[in-house]
């Protein structure tokens, strides 16, 4: 199917239009899929619309702050959103549920592949919230936004752009959360609880990886591995970023995190610097991904596994 590409303003006609709105959210939620639904559900709320948010996925609890800007409301369902939402595959256990009827898709990945009556991609953004921040400041003419929608809107940008650093962090995006530090809420909380804090069990994790940590190639690859016992001491959310820590060592151009599945499998997830392009390298084991960020799966011998790897990896750099 394909959809019909709509502007900004034409998104606010359509919202203003319609009712008793269902937005949906992807599966294994992150803080930009939750900060647009969330912050378009109260706008919604505020302009006397029924709306509610769903996801097929558990909500972390670092999003509470989240859950209290909306109101529970009971009404029967009409219109069907979705946010933040590349491909409706990605809706998870609800792509059976609503994944035919979504009326609008906001989005904006590159890879966006159709599945919504209408859609508002804005492929440039760091963060589909830059894209809902527009909406919904159109559809209030400005009244609309307080400190909880700036929150809400503020901690997708802040998590899909890395805290600022990633290279999707434009001059629009610093400006977009400049005129959201203008409401009242606190920032440099958000980006603590998002950035900085780590329970003990991470920690326990992140020093069981240094420390077994292996080096290849005078330096230029370093490679550790993480069993599903050592894995299932955190939550999804506290295990973020473990594959981006051996990219951090200095001098290493490719960084691998084996990861053990609960079948007993492993999955690689490597990450590179500037010199080489992991997605290739994954790809001859079945694998994909970016450039700079790709995995791919092995059987249940992890030695047989790194040795694969090693080698294929050996070919770029040794
Ligand atoms: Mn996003």
């Amino acid at each position: 199917m394909k959809s019909e590409k709509i502007s900004v303003s034409e998104a606010c006609e359509y919202f203003k239009a319609h009712d008793n709105f269902i937005i949906i959210s992807h599966a294994n939620p992150d803080g930009d899929t939750l900060g647009c639904a969330f912050s378009l559900c109260r706008a919604l709320q505020k302009l006397g619309k029924k709306a509610k948010n769903v996801c097929a996925d558990e909500i972390s609890r670092r999003y509470d702050f989240m859950k209290a800007a909306v109101e529970i409301q009971d009404f029967e369902p009409q219109t069907y959103i979705t946010v933040d939402v590349a491909d409706r595959r990605l809706l998870g256990d609800f792509d059976k549920l609503y994944g035919d009827r979504i009326d609008l898709a906001v989005d904006h990945h590159v890879s966006h592949v159709d599945f919504a009556e209408r859609l508002i991609l804005e492929p440039h953004a760091a963060a589909a919230a830059q894209t809902v921040y527009k909406i919904i400041l159109e559809l209030g003419g400005g009244e609309l936004i307080d400190s909880q929608i700036a929150a809400c809107l503020y901690t997708g940008i802040s998590t899909d752009s890395g805290c600022f650093k990633y290279s999707c962090a434009t001059s629009e995006t610093h400006r977009i959360a400049a005129e959201l530090l203008e409401y009242d809420f606190d920032h440099s909380k958000i980006d603590y609880v998002f950035f900085d804090l780590k329970s003990k069990a991470r920690i326990a994790l992140e020093e069981k990886l240094y420390r077994d940590i292996e080096y290849y190639f005078d330096g230029k690859c370093a490679m550790v591995s993480l069993t599903k016992e050592q894995l299932s001491t955190v939550d999804s959310e506290d295990g973020n970023g473990l594959s981006a820590i051996p990219r951090m060592i200095e001098g290493v151009e490719v960084g691998v995190v084996f990861k053990q599945r609960g079948n007993g499998t492993w999955k690689a997830s490597l990450r590179s610097n500037s010199l080489v392009n992991v997605q290739k390298i994954c790809s001859v084991f079945g694998g994909g991904g970016h450039e700079k960020a790709a995995g791919c799966s092995f059987g249940q011998d992890l030695d047989e596994a790194k040795l694969k790897l090693v080698e294929e990896i050996g070919k770029v750099l040794a």
